[in-house]
């Protein structure tokens, strides 16, 4: 299902006043608010194909209801969530989960929904019904070349999708790694996924990127071949120019300094992206935002200040995702506040001045340096997310009009109760 215009404006009508108060407040308090609102209407963050559906753990999966069963309606749901925000405007596919079967079409209807094909993801950590070889015991870093062929084999078949939808980058994410100590050679393990990365590296179009994600433990849980950045930064920079280190925020042991890995990523030029989540104990599964939206606002301080200082363009120098499961959510809800945690963080982050900071910084002034950082945090940014939303055709208040349609319901009536979406 889609909205119409009028819908929407119906709706902002309905808060218009309210909402022009509140801008006027925080619009008084800051410099610049247009050029501000110019870069949030500009931010897009792509929605993860996997993420439409309710999740699971594994002790069980509450399924919702309507889910999106067909590659078509994960579209769909995707630019229904683009209308009521209009910033998220990429989705993000994972093979086999989301096999094109006509890339024309599904790029047409993309195109009427104003989306773009964002990273293609591949799928080696679980074994397909009739597939020859099990990956139960890795698959890029497998002791068995024929299985490490097959792995290869998958992701150049995942680049050839990608082509055809228009996509231009590779996420690689891989479970491999051990459970036990002296189930693996580490050395063995690393050297056989460089080689493997390398021959799929090697069937990148000129233009495509390659994104490298780590992560600190699960599904192993002793030893993770690309368990975290040092190990992914060694594949990217042994890989070459095109290859590059994409930060899950979940993929960290507790109390990590993830700004501070941002940062340096991003001075050797081997950051490529972001999947965005929150996590209060490990992994990744909750809203951006939800746990620690201090950490996320210092993440984006880093990133606006460190792409700024290489003339980096914000919108596209960099993959922006969010990779969240969503267990007691529904999902479109879920990620309506994520997109809006994410963009919060990055206003907060434009408010903080560069050359005040650096002032502080270079007399020391430890004081002053907390105190631009945390006038620019404890800044109430809504209004200008609201009014960028207002500029550019979406809903003031996303959530309010989904749940005023009865957004979900429709959704039932025209999928049926127990539609299920294909992934995790
Ligand atoms: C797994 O933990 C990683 O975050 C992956 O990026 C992603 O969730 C997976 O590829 C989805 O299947
Ligand atoms: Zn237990
Ligand atoms: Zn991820
Ligand atoms: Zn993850």
């Amino acid at each position: 299902m889609l909205l119409t215009k009028l819908q929407i404006e119906q709706h902002n009508e309905a808060l218009l006043k309210q909402h022009q108060r509140n801008f006027e407040f925080v619009s008084g308090c800051i410099p610049n608010a247009d050029a501000l609102i110019k870069k949030l209407i500009d931010f897009q963050v792509a929605i993860p194909s996997w993420a439409l559906g309710n999740g699971g753990t594994r002790f069980g999966r509450f399924a919702g209801k309507g889910e999106p069963s067909t590659l078509e309606q994960k579209l769909e749901d995707v630019g229904l969530l683009h209308q009521l925000n209009r910033s998220s405007g990429a989705i993000s596919l994972h093979i086999p989960w989301d096999i094109p079967k006509d890339a024309g079409a599904l790029k047409q209807l993309a195109a009427q929904l104003d989306l773009k094909f964002d990273a293609m993801n591949s799928n080696t950590f679980q074994d397909q019904p009739g597939q020859q070889l099990s990956y139960k015991f890795g698959s890029l870093q497998h002791v068995d070349k024929a299985v490490r062929q097959q792995a290869i084999d998958h992701n150049i078949e995942v680049i050839k999708y990608g082509k055809e939808l228009g996509a231009e980058s590779l996420t690689v994410w891989l479970a491999d790694g051990s459970c036990f100590p002296g189930q693996l050679n580490f050395r063995k393990a690393f050297n056989n996924t460089l080689d493997s990365l390398g021959i799929i590296y090697d069937a990148l179009p000129d233009n495509w990127k390659m994104f490298v994600e780590y992560k600190a433990y699960e599904p192993n849980f002793y030893s993770t071949t690309v368990g975290d950045w040092g190990q992914s930064y060694l594949f990217a920079s042994k890989l070459g120019d095109k290859a590059y280190t994409l930060v899950d925020l979940g993929h960290h042991l507790p109390n990590a300094n993830i700004e501070q890995i941002v940062a340096l990523l991003l001075n050797e030029k081997k950051l490529g992206g972001f999947h965005f989540n929150d996590s209060k104990y490990g992994d990744d599964d909750l809203t951006v935002g939800s746990i620690k939206p201090y950490q996320l606002f210092l993440i984006f301080k880093e990133l606006v200040e460190g792409m700024d200082a290489r003339g980096m363009d914000h919108t596209k120098d960099l993959g922006w995702m969010i990779d969240a499961s969503h267990n007691v959510k529904d999902p479109l809800e879920d990620l309506l506040q994520s997109v809006e945690a994410i963009k919060i963080a990055y206003a907060q982050a434009l408010l903080v001045d560069p050359k005040k900071l650096e002032a502080a910084q270079q007399n020391n002034d430890v004081v002053l340096a907390q105190e631009l950082l945390q006038g620019a945090y404890r800044t109430d940014v809504r209004p200008l997310l609201a009014a960028a939303r207002l500029k550019a055709g979406a809903a003031l208040d996303p959530i309010g009009l989904y749940r005023q349609l009865k957004v979900r319901e429709q959704l039932v009536k025209e999928r049926g109760e127990h539609a299920v979406a294909t992934g995790l």
